[in-house]
């Protein structure tokens, strides 16, 4: 039995939207993804959690500062508030019953917040020295190294203490949660993913976009079976 893997969508106005390389990404490694959408009631989510056995909190636009309690500054760009809500209710709600959480971009943020943690709104404006983090290049192109903490999720994932990683954002965590650590800097020491602190649950996040490199750059590829094989695992009650 395969793993039921959900992964969060981008909204608009009218529609729901995700770029195909999430779901193939999550399929290649294995498991069955479904789409889920901001929902209208966020009581919803109570009744998807026990049908799923992980979540990926894919990229997307800012998440509202009210969310962990700042005002908007200029630098801030466009905000989905209901997407917000549908999402930092479902992943308090999947760290509470130990269901493993992965995170990309938007997604590590996401994470972030909902346990506790806030965010830089805009680096460029809030930072010294940052490095380009919104790449003009092709999505798949590796443009900064990171590096990864040993003794760590991420650093047996890669089995090294560098990589290159591509980069499509304008946010970054500030305080991390209580319950995260940062696993891996840019040269520029901004947070570029995270894992949990405690043994028993599951918690993944990074900054970049690997669903956009692993074709090309198959280490890439073992963050999402590396994933799966923790759902599966949960799902078999291990
Ligand atoms: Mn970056």
């Amino acid at each position: 039995m395969k793993p039921t893997i959900g992964i969060t969508c981008s909204v608009d106005e009218d529609s729901a939207r995700l770029n195909d390389a999430y779901y193939r990404a999550l399929e290649g490694a294995g498991a069955v993804p479904v789409l889920i959408p901001a929902y209208s009631d966020s009581e919803n989510i109570l009744e998807l959690v026990g049908l799923l056995d992980g979540v990926l909190f894919s990229g997307g636009v800012d998440l509202d500062p009210h969310s962990y309690g700042e005002e908007p500054i200029k630098g801030l760009g466009q905000i989905t508030p209901n997407r917000d809500e549908i999402e930092i209710k479902l992943c308090q709600q999947f760290f509470k019953l130990k269901k493993p959480i992965f995170g990309i971009c938007r997604g590590i943020q996401l994470i972030n917040v909902a346990l506790g943690g806030s965010l830089y709104q805009d680096i460029y404006s809030q930072r010294q020295n940052v490095l380009k983090h919104s790449q003009d290049a092709p999505s798949y192109h590796p443009t900064h190294k990171i590096h990864l903490i040993e003794n760590t999720f991420i650093h047996s994932v890669f089995q090294k203490s560098e990589i290159l990683v591509n980069s499509f954002h304008h946010q970054a965590i500030k305080n991390l949660a209580p319950v995260l650590k940062a696993t891996a800097h840019s040269e520029d020491n901004v947070i570029e993913a995270v894992e949990n602190t405690d043994m028993d649950s599951f918690v993944l996040g990074v900054q970049w976009h690997p669903e956009r490199m692993f074709q090309k750059y198959r280490e890439q590829a073992r963050l999402f079976e590396a994933f799966v094989e923790r759902c599966a695992s949960r799902k078999r009650g291990i």
